[in-house]
């Protein structure tokens, strides 16, 4: 088993943490995004999608989303569980996971990625060229607003986005909230739920990963 990573991204942090939680070590590699050694091989052939997080399987298949990288861990290292206990946590972890992507990640990245030089026709991930849409940096912005004032808001109703147990939302959302510091997004005031929160998931050895 390998796992392709690049230090400096969040997407491939999340799958760091979520592995650092289930204790689990795998050989890893670096892909350069910084040289955009994603679209060269022989990281394009291991993942046509040139993205990063990937997990190649020893048995060949290799895992290109988070996931599906955290589904396979939960199925084969089911404690400490991250994908939720109940029927309900888990649809909820599912939901809560979407959302940040969706909202948050998909925020920052919109914002992030429709201005800068670097990413001049590279304003979505992935091995087609797309041009930058510059109206998007200020919905991204907003967007990102938004969904810390709503996971704010769901913090005020739980200790953890699925329920009283940390899980792979957990995770995504404290991503999430360190990657608004790449656009400089300012925090709204009064996110009380979402700081004590994010006191309690920094304090967790995994998130050093
Ligand atoms: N859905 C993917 C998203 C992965 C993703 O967007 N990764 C970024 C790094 S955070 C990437 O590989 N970017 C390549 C690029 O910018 O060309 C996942 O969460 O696994």
């Amino acid at each position: 088993m390998k796992f392709y990573d690049y230090n400096a991204a969040p997407s491939p942090r999340r799958a760091r943490i979520l592995m650092a939680e289930k204790g689990v070590a795998v050989e890893t590699e670096q892909v350069d995004l910084g040289t955009r050694a994603q679209f060269e091989e022989p990281y394009r052939t291991i993942n046509p999608r040139c993205t990063v997080p990937a997990l190649a399987l020893d048995d060949g298949t290799v895992l290109c989303d988070n996931a599906s990288i955290a589904r396979y861990f939960e199925e084969i290292y089911p404690d400490p569980p991250t994908l939720g206990r109940t029927p309900v946590e888990k649809a909820l972890v599912a939901e809560w996971t979407a959302r940040v992507e969706g909202e948050g990640l998909m925020g920052v990245a919109e914002a992030l990625r429709n201005r800068s030089e670097f990413f001049k026709d590279s304003s979505v991930t992935g091995p087609n060229r797309y041009a930058q849409v510059p109206e998007l940096v200020e919905r991204g912005r907003a967007r990102a607003s938004a969904c810390l004032q709503d996971l704010d808001a769901r913090l005020g109703e739980a200790a953890y986005l699925a329920g009283d147990a940390f899980s792979a939302a957990d995770i995504a959302a404290y991503v999430f909230v360190d990657f608004t510091a790449w656009i400089k997004l300012p925090m709204p005031e009064g996110l009380e739920n979402l700081a004590r929160w994010r006191e309690a998931v920094g304090a967790r050895p995994s998130i050093q990963a």
